[in-house]
C-alpha cells in the first residue's frame, strides 16, 4: 500500500488544483450547461448524456487533451451534438431493453467505426453490422464503417443487461483506440435507475454515483499520427495514464472544469460517511478499461465491494449474492466492473468518537512561500484542523478527510516518469453535517 502524503505531490500543480473546494462551490450555485441532451453537469460524478428517444450523433475528430505537466497531446475523440470534441467521449445512459440509435459523423482523415460490446441486434444503416476485409482479404474493420472525412453510419441496437460498458472504435483498434475513441454506456434497469443492476441490493445513491474510465497514452504514438508519420507499435510505451482523459491532479477537479476545455469528467469521489438514516446508501462507481494493459486500481482506507463485471451480477445461478470486498479492483482491457462503496467505521471513527489525532509538529511541515499546505490526514472528521503558522492558508475546508485511490502499479501512477500523477484520484469524505464552506 502506498503511503502518500500529499504534500510530496508536485507543488506547483497542487496550486493549480487548489481552486477545487471554490470552484465546486461556485458550480454548485450556478449550473454550467452542456451540451444538447446533457443533464445538468453535476460538480463531481457521473454526467450522463441522455436522450428521450435514445438517440445520439457522435462526431469522431480530432481534437487537444492538456497533461499536468504542460504537455499538449493530439488525440482523436468524440463530439456529442451541440458540443465540441471532449474526451473521453460522452457517456451515454440509456435504460435496458431501449432501442438505440447513435448517428457517427466522420471528420477523421481515415475510415472509423463504433461496436457496442454487450449490446444485442447491432445493425448499421439497417443491415446487421458486419466486419469488413480489404482487397487482400485482411481483417480492416471489426463492424461497417464510415469513410474518411466526410462518412456516416447509423448505427441502432437494442440495450443489454443493466451494467456498465465501453464503445470503442472497431477500426484500426489498436490505433485507434489507443487514439482516444472510446467512451462508456451505462444501461440501468428501466425500473429501478439507482440500482446498478436488476438485484435490490445493488441500491445505490443516485448523487454519488461516478464512473473511472481508465486508459493510457504514448505521446510519440500521437505525434507521429498528428505529423501523418508511422508509428511501429513494438516500441509502444505509454508515458501518461488517465482516469476520464485526465491526470493526477487534474483528475480532482471539478467535471467542466474551465481550465480543461476538452477533458470535461473529474473523477473525485465526494461523499459523506454512513448513516442509517441521513446517508444510508453506498456510492457507486463503475470502472471501465479502455486500455491495452490491466490495471490494477487501489482505493486507499475502504474497500469497495465487487457487485458487477462486463454487465453481469457477481451472482451464482439461483441468485446468491457473489459480491465480494476488496481493497484492489483489478481491471482488465476492454472489462468494465462496478463497486459499491460506503465510508464506515472507518479507524474507529464515529461521530460520537472524534478522537482527536496531533498534526505533525509545525517543524515537520513544509509551509510558506512557494509551498502549500493540504491536509492532515485526520480521519477524525470534523476534528483537529490544526495550527497554521500567520498568513498560511489552510486548504482543509472543514475537517474533511481525503483517501487516494490509485493505479497499485505505480508507474501508471506518474506524469512521463514523475511521481505522483498519472491514474489517480482522491476520495473526499465530509464531515456528516456536511461542509459549510468556511
Ligand atoms: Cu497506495
Amino acid at each position: 500500500m502506498l503511503r502518500l502524503n500529499l504534500r510530496r505531490l508536485d507543488r506547483t500543480r497542487l496550486r493549480r488544483a487548489a481552486p477545487l473546494a471554490l470552484a465546486g462551490a461556485i458550480l454548485a450555485v450556478f449550473v454550467i450547461p452542456g451540451p444538447d441532451g446533457a443533464a445538468a453537469s453535476p460538480p463531481a460524478g457521473l454526467e450522463c448524456l441522455s436522450s428521450p428517444t435514445n438517440s445520439f450523433t457522435l462526431t469522431a475528430m480530432g481534437g487537444y487533451m492538456s497533461t499536468p505537466d504542460g504537455n499538449s497531446i493530439f488525440m482523436w475523440s468524440y463530439a456529442p451534438s451541440g458540443g465540441t470534441f471532449q474526451l473521453p467521449g460522452p457517456t451515454m445512459c440509456v435504460d435496458s431493453g431501449a432501442k438505440v440509435t447513435v448517428v457517427l459523423h466522420n471528420a477523421l482523415p481515415e475510415p472509423t467505426s463504433l461496436i457496442f460490446p454487450g449490446q444485442v441486434q447491432v445493425l448499421a444503416d439497417g443491415r446487421p453490422a458486419q466486419p469488413e476485409t480489404d482487397l487482400s482479404g485482411n481483417l480492416t474493420s471489426l463492424t461497417t464503417s464510415a469513410a474518411a472525412n466526410t462518412g456516416a453510419v447509423t448505427y441502432t441496437f437494442t440495450a443489454g443487461p443493466p451494467g456498465t460498458y465501453l464503445y470503442t472504435s472497431g477500426t484500426d483498434v489498436q490505433k485507434q483506440q489507443q487514439m482516444g475513441l472510446f467512451g462508456g454506456l451505462v444501461v440501468r434497469p428501466a425500473a429501478h435507475r439507482d440500482w446498478e443492476n436488476n438485484r435490490a441490493d445493488s441500491a445505490f445513491e443516485p448523487n454519488h454515483e461516478y464512473l473511472y474510465l481508465l486508459s493510457e497514452v504514448d505521446p510519440d504514438l500521437h505525434l507521429a499520427v498528428e505529423r501523418r508519420r508511422g508509428y511501429d507499435f513494438t516500441k509502444f510505451r505509454a508515458r501518461y495514464f488517465l482516469i476520464n482523459g485526465r491526470s493526477m491532479p487534474d483528475t480532482i477537479s471539478p467535471n467542466r472544469a474551465a481550465w480543461l476545455p476538452n477533458q470535461p469528467y473529474g473523477a473525485l469521489i465526494h461523499i459523506r460517511p454512513y448513516d442509517a438514516v441521513n446517508n444510508p446508501k453506498p456510492a457507486l462507481i463503475r470502472y471501465l478499461n479502455a486500455g491495452s494493459v490491466s490495471y490494477p486500481f487501489h482505493p486507499h482506507g475502504s474497500d469497495e465491494q465487487l457487485i458487477a463485471r462486463d454487465g453481469h451480477p457477481a451472482a451464482g445461478p439461483s441468485g446468491q449474492d457473489l459480491s465480494f470486498a476488496n481493497f484492489l479492483i483489478d481491471v482488465a482491457p476492454g472489462q468494465t466492473a462496478d463497486t459499491l462503496m460506503i465510508w464506515k467505521d472507518i479507524e474507529h471513527w464515529s461521530p460520537t468518537n472524534p478522537i482527536p489525532v496531533p498534526l505533525p509538529q509545525l517543524q515537520d511541515q513544509l509551509v510558506g512561500p512557494g509551498t502549500e499546505t493540504w491536509f492532515s490526514e485526520d480521519p477524525y472528521l470534523g476534528g483537529n484542523l490544526g495550527e497554521l503558522p500567520p498568513g498560511v492558508v489552510q486548504n482543509n475546508q472543514c475537517g474533511e478527510y481525503y483517501h487516494v485511490a490509485h493505479s497499485h502499479a505505480l508507474e501508471q501512477s506518474t506524469n512521463y516518469g514523475a511521481s505522483f500523477g498519472g491514474m489517480m484520484t482522491l476520495i473526499r469524505i465530509d464531515p456528516p453535517a456536511g461542509c459549510p464552506v468556511q
